[in-house]
């Protein structure tokens, strides 16, 4: 009986009363009571008819209850499905109906809407709120504290995580334990984590970077996460001088420069600073080691990949390089048209095979086809090179992608809710620098003769639809869009006309 997830990351912290998380309010679960917790859980799901291949989708706030719930699936051989807080309504709709979750996880609050979604897709509904109270613990209350973990197979899939499209459709990267297990312990031992790691924790835990990347390398060296329900930079000060490592988005560190707390002696005892996500401007890295004399370390990875490359832990930390393909990962830059190997120094779109790569799309062949080599390599979508000492360097994107404090929107998603706006002949959404995201989105519009567009009434309708972080921070209307002699629209145009906006 073996179940890899579960006992490489959970299992074998079992009666440790060492502590695992320390919460925000200065209390601390150890290891022991937060499997416990997750046996419950594991119980409660059992409860609701939920057997190990079913998918449980959470849309639920950050808190030890919500990493609970992550190791209950994996104690089960649930799928575990996290979302975004922030998606609406009709966003989940789709990933409820794609995914054919037999569990939904809601707070109370999101409940009403989401009842009538889950019915018809033959969903049952249970809520868990930041407080760790809801119908879901609730049932779990009364159960035991020891699962029978359930047998997997290191290639049975343990989690969905969906990534926008460029044709605007999400798809469901379907990940399995042998792609997490082998990426977290990879990049624990690259990255040097130990049991006495403290990890400053205050990503989200719903995608890659603050559930596989920092929860799991903290799992799989038996350390601590200082567990902070979200960015805040009172508490990031406050707790910093208790940790020892802290993961980020590059958004994260621009703002603890702008914080004056935030000093060389505020970072003394910390061993590591992680950058990933997005790219970490190089002015930034060189600023954050002047003032801390740390060299931020900065990795790249995708949902589809977890992590991909990274600066070394002891050689040169190269600012503006994404560092060497992680131990067991092959990296490779292709020529777009024909596929073939570009020579180093040579621009092209860089392509991974490994074990951190996962199985493909849920449900479409097609997609994973076209993404997804038959010999194993994925085509990222991201264009790069690889200098003469080996480091990567990412230079753009082969695909229409907006990276947002860290956040990914796809342009075709809000274009096809624009398109069809009354009044709309054509739109245009595109990502220009931005002082604290890093990047943001700007939606630009081109009506129909005769018309007249209310962006007012527009932006209403996209607050309907999309998570807040997708709308657009600005829409403007425009008398015509600039076009090549193909009357293809020019978008790199558009980005340089608008490159001012949020300076
Ligand atoms: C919040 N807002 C945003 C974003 N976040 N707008 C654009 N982009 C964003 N990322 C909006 C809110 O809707 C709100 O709008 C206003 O900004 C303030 O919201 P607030 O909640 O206070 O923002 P915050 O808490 O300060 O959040 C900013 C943040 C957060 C800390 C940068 O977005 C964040 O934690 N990002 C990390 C994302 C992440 O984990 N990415 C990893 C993906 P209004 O005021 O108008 O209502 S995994 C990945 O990419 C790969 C695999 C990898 O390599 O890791
Ligand atoms: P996601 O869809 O969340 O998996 O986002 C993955 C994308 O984020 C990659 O394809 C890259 O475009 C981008 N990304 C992640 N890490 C970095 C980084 N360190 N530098 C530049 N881009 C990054």
């Amino acid at each position: 009986m073996a179940n890899l997830l579960y006992d490489t990351l959970f299992g074998r912290h079992a009666g440790k009363i060492t502590p695992f998380l320390h919460l925000p309010d200065g209390s601390t679960l150890t290891h022991d009571a937060f499997l416990r917790m997750a046996s419950r859980y594991a119980h409660a799901m059992t409860a609701l008819g939920l057997i190990a291949g079913d998918r449980l989708a959470a849309q639920i706030e950050k808190s030890p209850e919500a990493l609970a719930v992550y190791a209950a699936c994996a104690q089960s051989g649930v799928i575990f499905l996290p979302l975004n807080t922030g998606y609406t309504a009709s966003e989940l709709d789709y990933f409820i109906g794609n995914s054919g979750a037999k569990l939904v996880l809601a707070t109370d609050r999101a409940a009403a809407a989401l009842t009538p979604i889950a019915a018809a897709y033959g969903s049952t509904l249970r809520t868990l709120n930041p407080d760790g109270t809801g119908s879901f613990p609730e049932l779990a209350k009364t159960q035991s504290e020891a699962f029978e973990t359930v047998s997997r197979a290191p290639d049975d899939l343990a989690a969905f995580l969906y990534t926008s499209g460029t044709t605007g459709r999400s798809k469901g990267a379907m990940l399995t334990q042998a792609n997490l297990v082998s990426n977290a312990q990879t990049l624990a031992d690259y990255w040097r984590f130990t049991d006495a790691d403290v990890l400053l924790h205050a990503l989200p835990i719903f995608h890659t970077h603050g559930l596989f990347v920092a929860s799991n390398v903290t799992l799989i060296a038996g350390g601590s996460m200082i567990f902070l329900p979200k960015l805040d930079m009172d508490q990031m000060i406050g707790f910093m001088p208790q940790a020892t490592t802290m993961m980020g988005v590059p958004t994260f560190y621009t703002r603890l420069l702008d914080d004056a707390r935030f000093t060389a002696e505020l970072t003394a005892h910390m061993r590591l600073f992680v950058s990933g996500s997005a790219p970490l401007l190089a002015e930034t890295h060189v600023r954050f080691e002047e003032r801390t004399g740390h060299r931020i370390l900065e990795r790249y990875g995708m949902t589809e990949t977890n992590m991909n490359t990274s600066n070394p832990y002891d050689g040169e930390r190269r600012a503006g390089t994404v560092g060497f393909p992680l131990p067991g990962v092959e990296l490779k830059v292709t020529d777009p048209a024909t596929g073939d190997t570009v020579p180093d120094g040579e621009i092209g779109q860089i392509e991974v095979r490994g074990p951190n790569v996962f199985k493909g799309y849920w449900q479409m062949p097609e997609k994973t086809a076209e993404e997804l080599r038959a010999d194993g390599f994925f085509i990222t979508g991201d264009l790069g090179l690889i200098d003469a000492d080996g480091y990567v360097t990412i230079v753009g994107r082969n695909k229409d992608l907006i990276i947002s404090g860290g956040y990914n929107i796809y342009p075709k998603e809000i274009e096809l809710i624009l398109d069809d706006q009354p009044g709309v002949m054509e739109s245009a959404v595109i990502g220009v620098p931005h002082p604290d995201f890093g990047e943001s989105v700007v939606g630009l519009l081109v009506a129909e003769p005769n018309a007249t567009l209310s962006t007012e009434v527009i932006m209403a309708v996209l607050g309907e639809q999309l998570a807040r972080f997708k709308q657009p921070k600005k829409l403007v209307v425009m008398p015509e869009f600039p076009r090549n002699t193909m009357g293809k629209l020019q978008k790199n145009i558009l980005r340089d006309q608008f490159a001012d906006t949020f300076s």
